[in-house]
């Protein structure tokens, strides 16, 4: 196993579209592992593949407590059978250090494929049904400070941006 690297906004990478999976192989099962392995050391609770640089629709995440139940969504799709909104301080592996508010629908049912390609479904509510719209949202290059205002984006921005060129010069 080996983690990641985590691309950090305003990466032009994070605004791609990921395309669907479609071999369920021994490099898929790879990614995965990778991608558990990164999560976890960053502390986070989901991670989608775009963040690694890598533009497949699949995502993992772990939302318990105990950091003891991995799981992993392929080609994952919604419906939203809740349209009330709830609010969540959100936060992101590829926007570290900040922690915003942002409504999403509260509750949804998840449609995806396991790593072995068989479909499941589930009904999510509170942080998991956060987690999964989050991690969707990045497979269609969507950041959770897209929902902010503009001054609130580009303050975060320029913070980041500093940050990162202190680092890497
Ligand atoms: C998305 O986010 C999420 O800034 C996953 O310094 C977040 O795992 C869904 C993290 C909140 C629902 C609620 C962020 C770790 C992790 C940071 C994460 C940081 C260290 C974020
Ligand atoms: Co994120």
């Amino acid at each position: 196993m080996a983690t990641l690297k985590i691309l950090e906004f305003p990466n032009p990478n994070l605004r791609k579209i990921a395309v669907p999976v479609t071999s369920f192989d021994s490099d898929l099962k790879c990614l995965i592992d990778n991608m558990f392995e990164t999560m976890y050391e960053a502390n986070g609770i989901g991670l989608a593949a775009t963040q690694v640089d890598v533009h497949k629709r699949l995502l993992v995440l772990d939302v318990s407590e105990e950091r003891n139940d991995p799981k992993v969504f392929v080609n994952p799709t919604i419906d939203v059978i809740e349209s009330d909104l709830a609010d969540y301080d959100e936060g992101c592996l590829s926007v570290p250090g900040f922690y915003e508010t942002v409504s999403r629908p509260k509750k949804i049912t998840v449609s995806a494929q396991d790593k072995e390609g068989s479909q499941f479904e589930i009904e999510a509510d509170g942080v998991l049904s956060v987690c999964i719209q989050h991690e969707i949202d990045h497979l269609d290059g969507k950041l959770f400070v897209d929902y902010l205002s503009p001054l609130k984006r580009n303050r975060i921005k320029d913070k980041l941006q500093k940050e990162q060129k202190s680092i890497s010069s």
